[in-house]
């Protein structure tokens, strides 16, 4: 028989600390139970310490029941704490109950804007004739923008592009995808080039159902020897065909650019039967798509090309405005208000 008093001590312990067990009826209680019997300066060790008083004869004995009361409590606060945790989830579940069975949210798919889609278009259309797509910047200086374009300061055609000037002196926001021709040009010079050159340009002009302050262009740019005009019309007739259809019809008249001579502008017709012909073109029935020309020997001088031995054309054109044509939109500003009526149908 092991010593009487420190063998009694650990079956009281023992059935103390079931009994306070039981009455710890949640996780925190349990824990702090734990803490209570086996922590550092907890109840077990403090038995434990007892086997000091317990004869030598009688010390494996009482080490014996030591660990049989260790491990039932261990045990049963094992079982406890399951038991909380279980409780404890079941009652989360039945306050906020879940519904597995309920059908998902739908994702709403996008789609390619509008914009985006038709300048897709018009690159594919370009593509299948040779051409490169080349990206230029939007920031661009007074001198691309205007100068190596063959408008020196104060010339009047500047007039003609309302300007965002930036606070930087000489620096403003591409009025045209124009200044991009400096940049291939200069970048090829004197191998030959056939490149469009798709981007956002800006203008500080009154919006208007046919205008706004931020569009796309895409540039055309064609230079090699004995580029004529022959070959400006033949492109652009075949492009707007590809585009709009080969029923639609092609209208070239002349006009003026500083950095083409001669230039010329594109209109295409406008449906006849859409109610909004007249309001969009003017009583015209025809809507402007591009300004075009050959390229003026001052440009190609800048882009580094020798204006005797190579010559070239050059084309700038609205894809916004070839896709209201092609959907009858009678409204610009749709493109840019994000309007969800409007883009779905696209
Ligand atoms: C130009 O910007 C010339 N750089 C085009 C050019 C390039 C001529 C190369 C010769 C050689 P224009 O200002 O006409 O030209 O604009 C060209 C096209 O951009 C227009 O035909 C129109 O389709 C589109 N566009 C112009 N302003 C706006 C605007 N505010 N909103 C929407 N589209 C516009």
């Amino acid at each position: 028989m092991a010593d009487a008093t420190a063998t009694d001590e650990l079956k009281t312990l023992e059935s103390q600390g079931l009994s306070e067990l039981q009455a710890s009826s949640d996780e925190a209680a349990l824990r702090a139970w734990n803490t209570k019997y086996f922590g550092d300066k907890g109840l077990m060790k403090a038995a434990l310490s007892g086997i000091g008083k317990v004869p030598k004869d009688q010390r494996a004995a009482f080490g014996q029941e030591a660990n049989r009361v260790k491990v039932a409590l261990t045990e049963a606060y094992d079982a406890a704490l399951s038991a909380a945790k279980e409780k404890a989830l079941a009652a989360s579940l039945t306050a906020s109950p879940l519904d597995v069975t309920l059908p998902g949210r739908p994702r709403t798919r996008g789609r390619l804007h509008p914009a985006t889609q038709v300048l897709r278009q018009i690159t594919a259309v370009f593509a299948d004739m040779g051409f490169q797509v080349y990206r230029s910047r939007e920031v661009e200086t007074d001198q691309y923008n205007f100068e190596f374009l063959n408008m020196p300061e104060h010339h009047p055609a500047r007039d003609m592009w309302d300007t965002f000037f930036t606070t930087t002196p000489g620096v403003v926001l591409r009025t045209h995808t124009s200044p991009g021709q400096i940049h291939v040009m200069r970048e090829s010079a004197p191998n030959p080039v056939r490149v469009i050159l798709p981007g956002m340009c800006y203008r500080n002009e009154a919006i208007s159902t046919r205008s706004e302050i931020q569009f796309y262009q895409v540039e055309g740019l064609v230079i090699g020897e004995g580029v004529t005009m022959a070959d400006l019309k033949g492109t652009i007739t075949a492009f707007a065909h590809r585009l709009f259809g080969p029923e639609r019809k092609v209208r070239i008249r002349s006009s003026y650019f500083p950095f083409t001579e001669p230039s010329i502008e594109v209109d295409i017709d406008w449906p006849a039967d859409d109610p909004n012909r007249d309001r969009l073109t003017k009583g015209t029935g025809w809507l402007e798509i591009m300004g075009a020309g050959m390229v003026h020997p001052t440009v190609l001088r800048h882009g580094g090309y020798d204006p005797d031995k190579v010559t070239g054309f050059a084309f700038g054109m609205g894809p916004q405005r070839m896709l209201m044509l092609k959907h009858a939109i009678d409204d610009i500003r749709l493109f840019w208000q994000n309007d969800q009526r409007f883009l779905r149908q696209f």
